[in-house]
């Protein structure tokens, strides 16, 4: 389809923007490593420290690159399928205070006064422009939500009868999740941690913070989850050569996500004292109900990769799978899909580890986390962000992809460095080893008296790996900024990838309306949160000395 310039121009600015910073990101992906694994002792590196850098790596990675991603994607799926583009001023103004936030954020870390980490917990505590750049950044990103809302309540007047698309579907589950859960880390940010980080009040109710964040951090890795199971619903059984199993299931999953990615955020403060055991076991056992709609997708994607692969002359049981286009140029984008749900089958798992009640106790606070979460995260989530980015690049800006067999490689490299750094994160997380902790300073350090051998061969897993996840990232680098660079050699154009459903599907109303799902939403988040916000509230131990690492 056919885009206007300023469209184009937005959306290639929002793709270029979080990727050019990423390149600070994947650096200190590789500095963690290295300062964990031991090989250096020192507690900073060309001037930033390791605190510093391990913010600079989960801010751009985990919020800056995704939220970016998840506006541009969102701008393309919900043109695409509405035949409708975005209004002109509030897309511009988006990107406009996204970036900027962005830049504000970003001079606070880099000017050593933001160290407090992707969570800024309190009584961590960071200049005002860290805190004001985030809502910016946020806040930036709600505007297109309000103007799709719009443009799916036009479409839906003009196609009665038609079911709403299941991307359509996903984008807008994706952003009311989104818009809800910020609302939280917007009190947060703006009522709690700025006027104290002005100066303006003395004290701050620690466990509020955190019960508030969280609130909004466990439904965040849905927001940036969502956009990948768009790309596999609509996406990857094209792409296989096939077609999609089942929408109605892709539909169930997302309004499963709806209800249930918020009211279990205190599956992350199991350890903490302010909250009852009766809220701490009950998002426990909704944790578990988050994890349906990803084994619905996984038997509904695995069905459809292997229709794929029948019809192109599979047979067998297992065998069936050497047929998907696993290494084609053509259809790179399957190769970063398909390697992001192998990863994902692990951090899966691990999640459901995290989520138990009594296990979470020997995980906590360990390197096991950071072992699950780049299965997820930095599984499925970062591999169709990289796809996805580097293909619409192509499309809107015009250019062929440079370098297509590094392109190609991409994802399968990448998975190598992950499964070897995840594994050993993990192995180290079960003895003991800690998360957020460099390392190299005491417990590899054979001459400090916290000297634990038992944690070498885990980090020197983690570097291994760290170092091949890092090429990967190079090589990645060297095919998108290339392309950039390239002379433009066709008319700019959105054009997804749409897999037909196998069967033919009647419009399900219960599927294809919001409403009866905002409203369980609505009811599940107020019987789970009041008390958790009460308990918090009522914690009277308010004074906590701001803190830096
Ligand atoms: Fe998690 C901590 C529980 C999913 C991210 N998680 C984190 C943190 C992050 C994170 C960043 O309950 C650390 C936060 C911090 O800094 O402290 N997580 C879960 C559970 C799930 C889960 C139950 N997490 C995610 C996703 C993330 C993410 C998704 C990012 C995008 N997580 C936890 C808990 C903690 C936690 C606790 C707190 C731990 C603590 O103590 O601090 C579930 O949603 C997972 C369900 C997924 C599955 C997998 C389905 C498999 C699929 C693949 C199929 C493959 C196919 C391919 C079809 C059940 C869909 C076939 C292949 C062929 C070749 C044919
Ligand atoms: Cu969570």
């Amino acid at each position: 389809m056919q885009v206007s310039r300023s469209l184009r121009t937005i959306l290639l600015i929002e793709l270029f923007v979080p990727i050019l910073l990423l390149t600070i990101g994947i650096y200190h992906g590789l500095m963690q490593v290295i300062y964990r694994s031991g090989v250096i002792q020192r507690t900073s590196v060309a001037g930033l420290d390791y605190y510093q850098g391990l913010t600079l790596h989960g801010v751009i990675n985990a919020i800056v690159l995704t939220t970016f991603f998840a506006v541009a994607f969102g701008h393309a799926t919900m043109f695409f399928y509405t035949k409708r583009e975005p209004n002109r001023t509030a897309t511009f103004l988006s990107m406009l205070l996204m970036v900027a936030g962005t830049g504000l954020a970003a001079a606070a870390i880099l000017a050593g006064k933001a160290s407090v980490l992707y969570t800024f917990y309190p009584p961590l505590k960071a200049h005002p422009a860290f805190y004001i750049g985030t809502a910016m950044l946020i806040i930036g990103s709600w505007i297109p939500y309000l103007d799709w809302i719009g443009m799916y309540l036009r479409w839906k007047k003009e196609n009665p009868n038609e079911s709403t698309p299941v991307a359509v579907i996903g984008t807008l589950v994706n952003f009311t999740i989104w818009f809800v859960c910020t609302l939280a880390v917007a009190y947060e940010v703006l009522v709690m941690l700025v006027p104290w980080s002005l100066g303006w009040v003395q004290e701050i109710n620690i466990m509020l913070a955190r019960t508030l964040f969280w609130f909004f951090g466990h439904a965040l890795v849905y927001f940036w989850l969502l956009p990948s199971y768009i790309m596999f619903y609509t996406m990857l059984p094209k792409l296989a050569g096939g077609k999609l199993y089942s929408g109605n299931a892709g539909r169930i999953a997302f309004f499963i996500f709806l209800i249930l990615s918020i009211p279990i955020g205190v599956h992350h403060q199991f350890g903490d004292p302010s909250i009852g055991r009766g809220v701490k076991i009950t998002q426990s056992i909704l944790t578990f109900g988050v994890a349906i709609p990803s084994f619905i997708t996984a038997f509904t994607i695995a069905a459809s990769l292997e229709y794929a692969a029948r019809l192109r002359g599979a047979k067998g049981l297992w065998s069936w799978i050497w047929k998907l286009p696993f290494f084609r140029k053509d259809v790179f984008l399957f190769g970063y899909l398909i390697n992001g749900l192998i990863l994902f089958i692990f951090g899966g798992l691990t999640g459901l580890v995290n989520a138990s009640y009594s296990l979470n106790n020997v995980v906590h606070n360990t390197s096991f986390i950071p072992g699950h979460f780049h299965l997820t995260v930095g599984g499925p989530v970062f591999l169709a962000i990289l796809g996805m980015s580097i293909y619409m690049l192509s499309q809107l800006s015009g250019k062929r992809i440079f370098a297509p067999v590094l392109n190609t490689i991409v994802p399968y490299l990448w998975t190598v460095g992950v499964l070897i750094f995840s594994a050993g994160l993990m192995y180290g997380g079960l003895i003991g080893e800690p998360r957020r902790t460099n390392m190299g300073l005491t417990y590899l350090n054979p001459s400090s008296e916290q000297f634990n051998p038992y944690w070498v061969v885990s980090s020197m897993l983690g570097l291994a790996g760290g170092g091949i996840m890092f090429t990967a990232g190079l090589l990645y680098f060297i095919s998108f900024f290339g392309t950039c660079l390239r002379r433009r050699s066709a008319e700019p154009v959105i054009d997804l990838p749409v897999s037909e459903t196998l069967h033919e599907e009647r419009r399900v109303p219960l599927l294809d309306s919001f409403r009866p799902w905002l409203a369980i939403m609505g009811l599940i988040i107020f019987l789970t949160y009041a008390p958790a916000i009460s308990d918090a509230l009522n914690n009277t131990n308010r004074k906590a000395p701001p803190y830096k690492p």
